[in-house]
């Protein structure tokens, strides 16, 4: 038998965090009804979480307990941290079932829980790996091994748990470990952190989850930690162990680890208010949005110790963008957004949502990318799992805990973050706001929200006027409400009078985005977007066509047919537009250059699909960025169709 808890299940808890200027509803307080959202959430349930179980189960990552627990012989098996593979799937059940409880599933995690509670020693440490012969390497290698990072996925899952269900018995594990954590590391202990990020956030979410100051203290420790002299980690921009994090100016290192870094930041941020951390929060989100990002929002460009690029290395092929790295900007742009009240920040979650984290999965919700370049010769194909399996229940996690992004309230405000059909109940004071959302969003803009008033006589409903949303307009109740000029990124605000009907209208023209010029492998090119997604062309489309989707290049004043496809992929909005194929005269790889010399051109149909579907069809050339021809220039395409520079 477990004791039981509050039954709360915000993603992050900012209900007592004084320096957040808002707080997250419940994950189980919006039930989605859509047609998009929803079969992701069901499918992530029905087909993701039980098929990762099944592969932590082969691949020997539940076994790792079973060894530790004594129950089992033989080597530890697969790579160091795989325990955190392991949380993280009981940290996706456990918010799967706080939307949709499933006797089935809380067995299976209960039988899981069962094992890692088995595993832990008598002190409260717990790893897998660090046990038998490794047992006194214990904390020797910081910097490399991922204690603290396995440490804190296991707490995270923990909070989770509690949440969903109640029950305490993971719980009870996270606390016996992080007390441990406190007794090694705790002030005036030995200076400590994980190479690799994760405690910091897991142990504030601790402590705001059983109110233990210890932990909230040790998560400021291990945030403090980094860019000592001398350095505790070695001192690398890879560890983010070169400055202390007041001082750091730009995303650097291992992509994953800063964005996590981050999140730990700001999570210490809305407890404890350092104006030096909003500080440099603020600045590293410049840095990422101005210097750092793709277009997708993805993060963390170089193959190379799956690190940030120096400013403006975005390469589109090479891009390695890791999926987690995706989820770790939401993230922290969901505890940003939590901390300001700022639009910006939701949009940059929602956009990174939709074109960073949703590639990451399959349609058939069991094969995953791992890295996602923004053009592709027809090579890179979503995995089944990985031996590095980071990504997947990341995933898995993010999908299930969804619902928990959708709104946050202050006082008797209520913040729209995201959109999509559903039903919510929004605790006010000493009431609540009955919302139903109707949209078919992200494919159109027009959102129809009811809102009723239970218990209160007035609320306030800000809806997120997305920053691309130019000339959005609102009517309340039928008659148009005047909205602020430019209400493009920002919130607008309705005061809710009892029983109200508010349809917001969210133009959603495809646009044309350019990149910054020393975005080299975007120079004359651009990306085609439409309301929050990012599009891309994909060999799939075109096969009728005698063409290679590298070679097609769009006119500038070409003009596009947006089409609802209902059998494409699941349905999706379809751009085309008459465009050219062009390749250039010469085909040796290097050529003189001649710049009046005539290309071979075909007009071709371009037919665009958002960039988070592709590779879901028969393997072939994608891009994202597409190279652009000048309007007037095309006129000059001869009878044989050549263009000429
Ligand atoms: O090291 C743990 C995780 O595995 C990182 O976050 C990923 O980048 C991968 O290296
Ligand atoms: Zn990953």
């Amino acid at each position: 038998m477990t004791t039981r808890i509050r039954p709360a299940s915000p993603v992050v808890n900012f209900d007592r965090s004084p320096f957040a200027k808002l707080k997250a509803l419940d994950i189980a307080s919006v039930t989605l009804t859509d047609n998009f959202w929803e079969p992701r959430i069901r499918l992530n349930r029905e087909v993701t979480i039980p098929g990762q179980l099944r592969q932590c189960q082969e691949t020997g990552r539940i076994e790792n307990f079973e060894r530790a627990a004594g129950r089992s012989s033989g080597p530890f098996q697969g790579i160091f941290f795989n325990d955190s593979d392991v949380y993280k799937w009981a940290e996706a059940a456990a918010f799967s079932l706080s939307t949709h409880p499933d006797s089935e599933l809380d067995a299976k995690l209960d039988a899981v829980i069962e094992v890692i509670a088995a595993a832990q020693q008598s002190d409260g440490y717990l790893n897998t790996y660090f046990m038998f012969k490794r047992a006194g390497e214990r904390y020797s290698n910081l910097k490399d091994m991922h204690e603290l990072y396995c440490a804190g996925h296991l707490i995270q899952a923990a909070v989770a748990h509690s949440r969903a269900t109640g029950k305490r018995n993971l719980l009870n594990v996270a606390c016996r470990l992080a007390d441990h954590l406190y007794d090694v590391f705790g002030p005036g202990k030995r200076s400590g952190a994980c190479g690799h990020e994760e405690a910091e956030m897991a142990l504030v979410e601790l402590y705001r989850t059983v109110g233990d100051n210890r932990y909230l203290e040790l998560a400021k420790l291990m945030v403090d930690a980094r860019g000592q002299t001398p350095p505790i980690l070695g001192g690398a921009k890879y560890h983010q162990d070169h400055l202390p994090f007041v001082e750091q100016t730009e995303f650097i290192g291992h992509a994953v680890r800063h964005l996590y870094y981050v999140c730990g930041a700001a999570d210490v941020l809305a407890e404890q208010g350092a104006p030096e951390y909003r500080k440099a929060l603020e600045t590293l989100w410049d840095d990422l949005t101005r210097r750092k990002m793709y277009v997708t929002g993805g993060a963390g460009s170089r193959y190379e110790g799956e690190a940030f690029g120096a400013a403006y290395e975005l390469p589109a092929e090479r891009a390695y963008t890791e999926t987690c790295a995706a989820i770790a900007s939401v993230m922290w742009n969901w505890r940003m957004l939590n901390l300001t009240g700022e639009a910006r920040f939701a949009d940059l979650l929602e956009w990174t949502l939709y074109n960073a984290v949703l590639p990451g999965l399959s349609l058939d919700g069991s094969h995953y990318f791992y890295q996602n370049p923004l053009a592709d010769r027809g090579s890179h194909r979503r995995q089944a799992w990985f031996g590095c399996a980071c990504c997947p229940p990341n995933v898995a996690r993010m999908l299930a805990s969804l619902p928990g992004y959708f709104y946050s309230t202050a006082d008797s405000t209520i913040y729209a973050h995201l959109y999509a059909t559903h039903e919510a109940t929004v605790p006010v004071e000493d009431g609540s706001v009955e919302i139903r959302q109707n949209t078919q969003y992200p494919w159109d803009g027009t959102v129809e929200i009811q809102a009723k008033l239970v218990g209160v006589n007035c609320a306030a409903l800000r809806l997120r006027v997305p920053g691309w949303a130019e000339g959005a307009g609102l009517t309340l109740n039928g008659k148009a409400r005047p909205i602020n000029a430019s209400p493009a990124g920002s919130y607008v605000e309705v005061a809710l009078t009892g029983d109200d009907v508010i349809v917001l209208e969210l133009p959603m023209p495809v646009e044309r985005i350019a990149a910054h010029a020393h975005v080299t492998s975007c120079l004359g090119r651009i990306a085609l977007t439409r309301g929050p997604l990012v599009y891309c062309i994909e060999a799939a489309d075109h096969t009728d066509q005698d063409v290679d989707v590298l070679d097609i290049a769009l006119p500038d004043d070409a003009e596009f047919e947006e089409k609802f496809v209902s059998e494409l992929l699941g349905g999706a909005v379809m751009l085309s537009a008459e465009a050219l194929a062009i390749s250039p005269a010469s085909k040796a790889l290097y050529s003189r250059y001649a710049p009046s010399e005539p290309l071979e051109a075909v007009p071709v149909t371009l037919s665009a699909i958002p960039y988070f579907l592709w590779a879901n069809r028969e393997a072939g050339p994608m891009q994202v960025w597409i190279p652009t021809l000048p309007a007037d220039d095309e006129s000059e395409l001869d009878a044989s169709d050549e263009y000429y520079e």
